[in-house]
């Protein structure tokens, strides 16, 4: 499965993406940046209110317990923060209030929701000290923009938060981040957070809750197929699946056919047969060990400067500084 860019896309290269993961032979499959659509960036809100779902406040407690810590390892005065896939901004607030104490600081929220870039500007807008610049645009050329406006003496510190490195493979999240450091010099910060393995019991609830969250998330994009490409699956006609690859470390989210049929999906131009019990490969979402994602920062440039994990929730937020 390939890598989210999180890029902005065009009806045409959404049904060029769908013509060519649901015809490809062997496994089906649909990228993951599709899942985020207004519908589904509202379902993945949700998601992250949910019980099951503990990663999102891990996050969110690493931040509000060591926001002072992350501040004061920071060396320079003058501070620039851009966060890759900011959502919301929710648990970034903590983070720049610390930082905003030692001075004015200026907030680059990087995001190709519109509306969650929107309400992020809105809400961190508000806090003292802070000049909030969004950006909807892919992480990379945000990143871009954001060094490229630089002053002498600024230093960059980039958030990459709720473990969103997870839903790249494992090899494309290193090539991630090293294209990151690329667009940094040295002495600028990253701090990266990543959702680490945990038992069976506490992570497949959490990719397929009681409630049904995560099934209408997952299976919204098939909705969404039908909006915007008039397709015609019939919603009924399948089913969320979250299974656990032991040997990848990862989540898989499908979309399981409940039996053998034909969809058809005139803006893509194409006709799908299913049989019964085939999937189509949604999402992919890697458990780390803490180790490792130092390690991976360390090969892309990065000295990792320290490293919190969570009390209740195995997840790891590890400073690093590019060399
Ligand atoms: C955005 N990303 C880190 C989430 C995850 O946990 O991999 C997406 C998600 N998919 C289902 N639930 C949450």
């Amino acid at each position: 499965m390939a890598t989210p860019t999180l890029a902005k896309y065009s009806l045409s290269e959404f049904a060029e993406d769908v013509r060519w993961g649901l015809t490809k032979d062997g496994q089906k499959e649909i990228h993951s940046k599709y899942l985020y659509d207004e519908v589904g960036s509202a379902l993945f809100e949700v998601i992250t209110v949910l019980p099951e779902y503990g990663l999102f406040r891990a996050d969110e407690r690493l931040l509000r317990q060591n926001a002072e810590s992350i501040a004061a390892s920071l060396e320079c005065q003058a501070i620039v923060v851009a966060e890759l896939g900011s959502g919301t901004g929710r648990k970034t607030a903590w983070l720049l209030e610390a930082l905003a104490k030692k001075q004015p600081i200026v907030y680059s929220p990087i995001e190709i929701s519109a509306k969650a870039l929107d309400q992020c500007s809105k809400e961190l807008g508000q806090l003292h000290n802070v000049d909030v610049r969004p950006l909807q645009q892919p992480y990379l050329d945000g990143l871009l923009s954001v060094a490229a406006a630089r002053k002498p003496g600024e230093q960059l510190l980039v958030l990459f938060l709720g473990s969103t490195i997870g839903n790249f493979e494992w090899r494309a999240a290193e090539l991630f981040l090293t294209e990151v450091r690329q667009a940094l010099i040295p002495g600028d910060a990253l701090l990266l957070s990543a959702d680490l393995e945990k038992p069976l019991s506490q992570l497949l609830p959490a990719y397929d809750d009681p409630l049904g969250v995560t099934a209408s998330f997952d299976l919204n994009v098939l909705a969404r197929m039908n909006r915007e490409l008039d397709a015609d699956f019939d919603l009924s006609a399948f089913r969320h699946l979250a299974r656990y690859d032991a040997a990848e470390r990862r989540i898989e989210m499908h979309l399981l056919s409940t039996r053998s049929q034909r969809v058809t999906i005139p803006r893509a131009h194409c006709s799908v047969p299913f049989i019964e019990g085939e999937t189509i490969w949604t999402e992919s979402s890697h458990k780390f060990r803490p180790e490792e994602t130092k390690e991976m920062g360390r090969r892309s440039g990065f000295r990792p400067l320290r490293q919190w994990l969570d009390a209740e929730w195995a997840f790891a937020q590890t400073l690093f500084v590019a060399e």
